[in-house]
């Protein structure tokens, strides 16, 4: 295959990427995907998974197009395309009497009810089929859906900003260290996850509105871990008008109707079950802001699958150490001033 048509394909299929991650919301716990149809050189249709239990993205891609323009045509899907009947039919059926003779897909699908069934259906119905095509990132997208499945819990993001010596900041003072481009790369972050989590600690420094100022999309729900029940009721989190899950050991009254309060059992492990507690409340995904505390015990119980690192040209001299991860980041964006490196965990 020639050069310029490798990379069309990897082109379209990064596009079917950021299609199916508008959808990762709303789609859990199922896969975020995304599909796109194109007919010689030009691509005729796109859409994704925008529902859980609402149709796929090859449904949705395939039924803005006639089957006139669809006879000879290509599709490409992030995922393997199903092959079982789950709340939607199979998708191999509908691509097998579509007209479409080329199927492109990055990953297989981990389901063990699909898991190589979907591409062996296509292939005997005579639809060619190209597996792996940018898997790494094709890996990426399906991370969330493979931690929902295996584990029951919600994906766990561990996020922090520090110095370019190794500070994330100083005991009890709040410290900006992120550039404004990066800051409103975090809020992007805040639209595409489900919640977001901080320990007592953070709230009574910081006073943080953890909301999603910068970016279009909404608000996660907030999600806030006061063992000790020590964040004062008056502080200003309290009236902010977003859903917020408040964990204890003690149990807490909030005049505010959008706090929702949860008495952890003090003989139990608090993280495992807030983290269980959340997925039961349909929390797809976590992004874990801060403290230090919070994020260091996260990552000693195992309880995290992707830190992202905000890294500032900025020394500190002194102050509080940032964690310290045994592995090298899986990759590195330069965004300004800022680096930001995304390291992912097994
Ligand atoms: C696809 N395209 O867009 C998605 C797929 O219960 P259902 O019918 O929604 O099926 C859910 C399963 O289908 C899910 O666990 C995964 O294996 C696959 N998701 N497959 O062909 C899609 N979202
Ligand atoms: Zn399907």
């Amino acid at each position: 295959m020639d050069l310029r048509k490798k990379h069309l394909e990897r082109l379209r299929m990064r596009r079917c990427f950021d299609i199916a991650r508008l959808g990762i919301r709303a789609v859990k716990t199922n896969p975020a995907v995304g599909a796109l149809i194109v007919k010689g050189d030009t691509i005729i249709s796109e859409d994704y998974h925008k529902n859980f239990g609402g149709p796929h993205a090859e449904v949705n891609a395939i039924s803005s197009i006639s089957s006139r323009d669809l006879a000879h045509s290509s599709i490409y899907v992030s995922l393997e395309p199903c092959a079982h009947y789950g709340k939607t039919p199979p998708c191999v059926d509908l691509l097998m009497g579509s007209g479409i003779d080329h199927c492109i897909i990055s990953s297989i699908d981990p389901n063990p009810l699909v898991q190589g069934r979907g591409v062996e259906k296509l292939r005997s119905g005579g639809i060619k089929v190209t597996e792996g095509i940018n898997r790494l990132i094709g890996q990426e997208v399906l991370r969330p859906f493979k931690v929902q499945q295996k584990f029951k819990r919600p994906y766990i993001i561990l996020k922090w900003a520090q110095s370019l010596d190794g500070f994330l900041g100083r005991k009890n003072e709040r410290i900006k260290i992120s550039s404004p481009v990066s800051d409103r790369l975090v809020h992007k972050w805040r639209a595409e996850t489900d919640s977001i989590m901080v320990g007592s600690n953070t709230v009574i420094i910081d006073n943080p509105h953890l909301s999603n100022r910068l970016y279009f999309g909404e608000n996660p729900v907030r999600v806030i871990l006061d063992r000790q029940a020590q964040i004062s009721p008056s502080a200003p989190i309290w009236t902010d008008q977003i859903r917020t899950f408040y964990f204890s050991n003690r149990k807490r009254k909030f005049h505010n109707p959008l706090i929702e309060s949860f008495v952890l059992n003090e003989v139990k492990e608090p993280l495992l079950q807030l983290f269980s507690q959340l997925y039961r409340l349909n929390i797809g995904s976590v992004l874990v802001e801060g403290g230090s505390t919070l994020v260091r015990a996260c990552m000693n119980q195992d309880l995290w699958d992707e830190a992202r690192v905000i890294i500032s040209p900025v020394n500190l001299n002194h102050g509080l150490n940032a964690p310290a991860l045994a592995t090298d980041p899986a990759r590195r964006q330069q965004l300004g001033r800022d680096q930001i490196a995304f390291y992912y965990h097994q």
